[in-house]
């Protein structure tokens, strides 16, 4: 498979990798093959640019100059916000928060919405594939209000078992959170029905999109959700900057979130009135740098397509099962078809840490993770305590399949 690139002719990734400046140098004397963007991807040139030039020629503070340079910040700003609503279909840009990141996107429903919605015996339902980003905001809000948490199961091929709606969704659920593809698995999860079903018992559903956005098209009018989370750092955007998505009329009757400045209307000495929706929930000074250059982030993926990403990972992604597959020992967790995942794959070598293998791949240039990857309750299930995890965006290439496969061929040498 020497020439395998070749037999992914859906877009052109050599030349693609050129926009990758990270991507081009030698790890302990090997060309780096980062197979770690699950947890972070890497930006193109594009997106560092974009950094660089508007610190060298217009930041100025966004929402209050009258001034030329912070009329451009706040365009620049708001271009972005409404690039984010094109790329996951919302009705308008003002559904658009920009946050932190997904975990701070979720934090805000469970804390804003959640305070106002969710009482003590009412139910909030997660699934055992969850980030803890995904389960930890609302295990908060269960003990500050008196609400319990129920979980959807996965069976051995990393599916929920969505029998189980039939007995937790109830008239008491409020919430349903689920994470769109799992960080850990791939699995995709089969969002619309689980809304339609969480919405027959009048509850909301919440998506966790930080491994969907990134990697292939999402529509929230699609989906049939409410909220969807996601960051920029996952998807060539920078750090620091992510996004929620909300429905108009449920962000409009949500309190805020953090108070400060930019949210509020009228400030009198005990009470204050808040400004509308998104503004309310974006107190003090954005990550504004970030949040412009997410956009241009949002520019190279449509510039490449989600729809091409989407089908040049899974040709990927069936190319790494099927070369693991191979390796004595080797056991992959989660969906072994391609249909049901995403490009992240996690497994396990018999007798062998996970953190051991980690550790010998880097000697070989190979970036992956070893560890819990943030979803303890779903390593709990599979009776490990750690996995190792190899994942892949539009830079990677089979070749680096091999050297993974050629580096767990060593691992096994010497450790076994
Ligand atoms: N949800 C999912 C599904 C994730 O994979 C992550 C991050 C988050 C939420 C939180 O994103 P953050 O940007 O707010 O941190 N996942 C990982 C990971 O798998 N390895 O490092 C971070």
């Amino acid at each position: 498979m020497k020439n395998a690139v070749q037999t992914f002719p859906i877009f052109d990734v050599l030349t693609l990798r050129r926009d990758f400046p990270i991507l081009h140098q030698q790890v302990h004397g090997n060309l780096l093959a980062f197979l770690d963007t699950a947890a972070s991807s890497q930006r193109p040139m594009q997106v560092i640019e974009c950094l660089r030039d508007y610190y060298s020629r217009c930041h100025a503070n966004v929402h209050r100059g009258v001034y030329k340079l912070s009329e451009e910040a706040t365009l620049a700003y708001e271009r972005s916000r409404g690039k984010v609503a094109h790329l996951i279909g919302a009705a308008s840009p003002r559904e658009v928060i920009f946050t932190r990141n997904a975990t701070e996107a979720i934090n805000l429903v469970a804390y804003a919405w959640g305070s106002a919605n969710v009482r003590e015996g009412d139910r909030i339902l997660l699934t055992m594939m969850e980030h803890h980003s995904n389960i930890v905001p609302w295990q908060m809000l269960a003990q500050r209000v008196g609400a319990h948490l129920d979980y959807v199961r996965f069976d051995g091929e990393g599916r929920l078992v969505l029998e189980d709606l039939d007995h937790l969704l109830t008239e008491r659920t409020k919430m349903v959170a689920v994470v769109h593809q799992s960080n850990a698995l791939g699995t995709v999860n089969p969002v619309p029905e689980i809304a339609r079903r969480a919405h027959e018992v009048g509850a909301l559903m919440l998506v966790d999109g930080a491994q969907s956005v990134p990697h292939m098209p999402v529509n929230v009018q699609e989906l049939g959700c409410d909220f969807l989370a996601a960051s920029g750092h996952k998807m060539c955007g920078p750090t620091g900057i992510g996004f929620l998505w909300g429905q108009r009329h449920i962000l409009d009757a949500m309190p805020p979130f953090l108070g400060g400045g930019s949210m509020i209307k009228v400030v009198e000495t005990d009470t204050s009135t808040y400004a509308d929706v998104p503004v309310r929930f974006e107190a003090g000074t954005p990550a504004i740098a970030e949040a412009i250059a997410l956009g241009t982030a949002i520019d190279y993926l449509n510039g490449v397509g989600l729809e091409k990403i989407h089908h040049y990972e899974h040709e990927l992604t069936a190319y790494a099962l099927d070369r693991l597959g191979q390796v004595g020992g080797v056991t992959i967790h989660g969906p072994h078809t391609v249909e049901a995942r995403g490009g992240t794959l996690i497994f396990t070598m018999e007798g062998i840490h996970p953190h051991d293998i980690a550790s010998i791949l880097d000697g070989e240039g190979i970036a992956v993770r070893a560890g819990h990857h943030c979803t303890q309750l779903l390593h709990r299930v599979l009776g490990v305590p750690a996995t190792t995890r190899a994942s892949f965006y539009l830079y990677n290439i089979p070749e680096e399949v091999d050297r993974l496969v050629a580096g767990l061929e060593k691992v096994k040498k010497l450790l076994e």
